[in-house]
């Protein structure tokens, strides 16, 4: 048995015990690395960063995908940003009134590696006829996609640092104005608001989105493996409000089993600790 650490904060680290390193490769974009453990399955790292394990990974892409669709159960057109996984695709699919779904991903070798090691995110997402997968950067796709072409963009992203950076600039928020449709959503990664590096960068990217879309939420979950274990997603929209324009009955009647997300939850979610919505009031 050995040890994966990663560091939470300057004097916080958080470790998981593992049985086998099961592949390791250095690609142009960044470092993956998936093993294997007891407790948390498989699991993957981006840059020394944990970022998709079987255990909690159902808590992410069910508030990923969820809450957007029992606010507006219209949706058709998806745009997915990132998510190499599969399993943001996976939960979208689901909704068998979905279209079509584009999903640009930077690093194709994140998707193949997900088909082989890790099936429970990946698996039936290439073969959905519904589904475009696009191997390149998310905010050169987004500013060569045409005005209002989406319904519903997600941006599963990594943190701001590296490739993950421009994914957290106004000009891509802006672009993802431009190309949603009328009554468009946004949900973005939303980072933490727990130590100070994932607070700054929720700051950051709540500031630039609220000068921008004229609705803006943030809200939360449960994220153990996430650092603090406290994460959040934005929900930025041209007009459906998440809390006044929830549709629980209509979003019952896809009848999808989820395992974290439920129309009980949905408000509570956007109700956050009073720290968190003054930091983000303050900016
Ligand atoms: N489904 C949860 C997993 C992720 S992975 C995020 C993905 O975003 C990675 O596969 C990465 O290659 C991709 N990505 C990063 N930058 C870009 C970009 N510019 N364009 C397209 N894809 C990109 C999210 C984990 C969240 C972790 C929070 N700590």
């Amino acid at each position: 048995m050995a040890w994966y650490t990663e560091q939470w904060s300057n004097e916080c680290k958080f470790s998981i015990a593992y049985d086998k390193e099961l592949y390791s490769e250095k690609t142009p974009f960044q470092q993956i690395d998936f093993y294997q453990g007891e407790e948390f399955g498989t699991f993957f790292t981006l840059d020394g960063l944990m970022m998709v394990n079987e255990k909690d990974e159902f808590v992410y892409h069910d508030m990923i995908v969820h809450p957007a669709f029992a606010t507006n159960p219209s949706i058709k057109k998806v745009l997915i940003i990132g998510g190499g996984d599969g399993g943001t695709a996976r939960e979208v699919l689901r909704y068998t009134t979905v279209e079509e779904v584009v999903m640009v991903e930077i690093d194709e070798r994140v998707f193949r590696l997900c088909q082989e090691f890790l099936p429970v995110t990946a698996n039936g997402v290439e073969e959905d006829s519904r589904m475009k997968l696009l191997f390149d950067d998310g905010l050169a796709y987004v500013k060569n996609a045409p005005d209002q072409s989406f319904d519903l963009i997600l941006v599963d992203s990594t943190d701001p640092i590296s490739v993950g950076e421009g994914l957290f600039t106004t000009e891509f928020y802006k672009e993802c104005y431009r190309v949603l449709n009328e009554d468009g959503i946004l949900i973005n990664q939303h980072e933490s608001p727990y130590f100070a590096e994932y607070a700054a960068n929720m700051k950051k990217a709540h500031r630039k989105i609220k000068d921008i879309f004229p609705i803006t939420h943030v809200y939360q979950y449960h994220m153990p493996t996430y650092p603090s274990g406290h994460w959040l997603f934005g929900f930025a929209s041209k007009t459906f409000d998440p809390l006044k324009d929830l549709n629980a009955e209509a979003w019952e009647k896809f009848g999808l089993k989820t395992k974290y997300y439920n129309t009980n939850l949905h408000a509570g979610a956007f109700g956050l600790p009073s720290y968190v919505k003054e930091a983000l009031q303050r900016g």
